[in-house]
């Protein structure tokens, strides 16, 4: 279809799902403050106003685009209503920039800067808001702009509704049930609330200063790395096409401190291949089929609190992330001849929730610290080191080696898939196909040279994983294995990635992560010869039981 936009005729999309989004497609953001995360069209903030056909000024996010519509996006009407408009949420705001989490990545920030606010015609309410800090979900409600992001995310994408408002007038906050802290309340801590929040009302707990007091003490400071964070450190640095930034970052962690850094996808090879014998044993046997992948910790508690009738169907692999840890302090202590006591192990996730995992009582002591993408980004930084001129240098090895199967972990379907290529080198397969259902759930089928079928789901989003479940209970929907990633597009948008953390940016990612994994020259978990070493030095073969012992767990919720 085509439009006149502030005086040029362009052509958009003919099912574009309103105007904001159609222009957004042709170059065109219009400023706004309530539209991350892309769910349900609210309205609330007002600063997508535009004017049509000469008349009207509308929002932008619920003007259907029609054949002809004349449309200025920038009047000086526009800009006057605009600056008022963060005049206003200026006023009600705490303004703390300095030690806000968001500093330099906050759109309220970002449009007072562009719109030359310097001053404020409305002088600042002073409120009772909410602050707590306990959980490893941060909320400052000083700084919420109540543009209701997070509530729609948790609730429309994540179908949890832990957090919605409450009060009315100034009053209005938005707050978890009931008003508990957010830990005592159905939260999976996914932090999808957090990647949406357009200012810092939600943020992160901040782990830093816990790894320079280890180095600092003088402990065996190890890293680990997991798949999806070097697809977003080239973002955040412009290093795009650089396939060796995790090498950087390898080398730089080197000299502020850490002694060894490995590849949490070593250990996603290990799981996958672990989590396919305990598939194929369970198919034998006939029981706890399907069987749930159990890698992503908001699932899991996602799980245990809706479907308790299903935690004996998630596999009872650990994670990569909490798998490592425990071979990390078991085994590779001593070969350093490192008391475990003395060695402080440090993750980086891309995730939220992983920080919560490595709290777990099931896995005390496996993880020390948890560190998200966006913290580790804060640690470059500060070193006034630039991350293009460090030479690159492997991950340590033995747990530096990994497949494509591996690094595949770190987007939707790739614990599947690497499933898949374990039941590929095991057995004759005859043939492998995927298909999108829809949108967050794909469907590959396996078909076995004996004739028989395996049906495997990916699904990402918390809400499309109760409707995967709850058809798959009802017997509307049948698989033998399933993987669901609590955050869309899976752990590349996770919640401690780097902001802006929306669909397009998730998209890239996934991009760069493929290239990523096309320069590894081992395809499946099967060939990572340094996955079998581990399994003839300690681990003897999959569900052995020293295997069970140190990369298995039970979840007993
Ligand atoms: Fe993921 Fe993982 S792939 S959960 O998405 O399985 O966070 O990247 O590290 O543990 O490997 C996150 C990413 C991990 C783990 C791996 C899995
Ligand atoms: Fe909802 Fe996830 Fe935020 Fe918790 S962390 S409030 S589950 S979106």
């Amino acid at each position: 279809m085509r439009i006149i936009v502030n005086g040029r005729e362009i052509e958009i999309r003919d099912d574009a799902r309103n105007v904001l989004e159609a222009l957004r497609e042709v170059g065109i953001e219009i400023p706004n403050l309530c539209y991350l995360s892309e769910t349900s069209v609210y309205g609330a903030c007002r600063m997508c106003l535009v004017e049509v056909d000469g008349r009207d000024i509308v929002t932008s996010c619920t003007l259907q685009p029609r054949e002809g519509m004349v449309i200025k996006t920038h009047t000086p009407k526009i800009y006057e209503m605009r600056k008022g408009i963060l005049q206003l949420l200026l006023a009600s705001h705490d303004g703390e920039c300095t030690t806000c989490e968001m500093n330099g990545k906050c759109k309220l920030q970002k449009y007072a800067q562009e719109f030359g606010l310097t001053t404020n015609r409305f002088e600042k309410i002073s409120k009772k808001t909410v602050t707590d800090t306990s959980s490893v979900i941060v909320r400052d409600n000083g700084k919420c702009i109540l543009c209701g992001d997070c509530v729609r995310a948790c609730d429309e994408i994540q179908g949890i509704a832990a957090i919605d408002f409450a009060y009315r007038g100034f009053e209005a906050q938005v707050v978890p049930s009931f008003e508990e802290k957010l830990e005592n309340t159905e939260c999976v801590l996914c932090g999808q609330c957090v990647a949406y929040c357009p200012t810092g009302a939600l943020a992160i707990r901040n782990d830093v200063d816990k790894v320079y007091k280890a180095i600092e003490d003088g402990k065996y400071v190890i890293g680990m790395i997991a798949p999806a964070v070097r697809a977003s450190l080239q973002e955040e640095f412009g290093l795009e096409d650089d396939v060796a930034t995790s090498g950087r970052v390898v080398s730089l962690l080197k000299m502020i401190g850490f002694k060894k850094v490995f590849d949490v996808a070593f250990a996603a090879d290990l799981v996958a291949y672990e989590e396919a014998h305990e598939f194929l044993e369970r198919v034998e046997k006939g029981e706890k089929l399907p069987q749930f992948t159990s890698c992503c910790p908001g699932w899991v508690k996602f799980a245990e609190q809706y479907y308790p009738e299903y935690i004996s169907h998630l596999s009872s692999v650990k994670s990569p992330q909490m798998a490592l840890g425990a071979i990390i302090k078991k085994f590779y202590s001593r070969e350093i001849g490192v008391d475990p006591k003395d060695i402080v192990l440090v993750s980086i996730m891309p995730c939220t929730a992983k920080k919560f995992e490595a709290e777990r009582e099931e896995f005390e002591g496996n993880v020390d610290i948890v560190l998200t993408t966006r913290e580790l980004v804060k640690v470059i930084k500060s070193t006034g080191i630039d991350i293009k001129m460090v030479d690159p240098e492997p991950f340590d090895r033995p747990y530096g080696l990994s497949s494509q199967s591996g690094l595949s972990f770190g987007k939707t379907g790739g614990v599947l898939g690497s499933v898949v290529n374990v039941i590929n080198d095991k057995m004759s397969v005859k043939s492998v196909e995927t298909k999108q259902l829809s949108e967050g759930v794909s469907l590959t089928t396996v078909e076995l040279s004996n004739g028989k079928v395996v049906k495997g789901l990916a699904v990402f989003g918390l809400g499309n994983a109760r409707k995967i479940v709850d058809a798959l209970k009802n017997g509307e929907m049948e698989a033998d294995v399933v993987e669901v990633m609590a955050c869309n597009y899976g752990c590349i948008g996770g919640g401690g990635q780097p902001y802006p953390n929306d669909v397009r940016t998730r998209a890239r990612r996934a991009k760069i992560l493929k290239e990523v994994q096309s320069i590894d020259v081992l395809i499946s978990p099967t060939e990572n010869f340094h996955m079998h070493q581990l399994y003839e030095k300690y681990l003897e073969k999959p569900l052995s039981h020293a295997s069970h012992e140190v990369i298995h767990t039970l979840y007993k919720h």
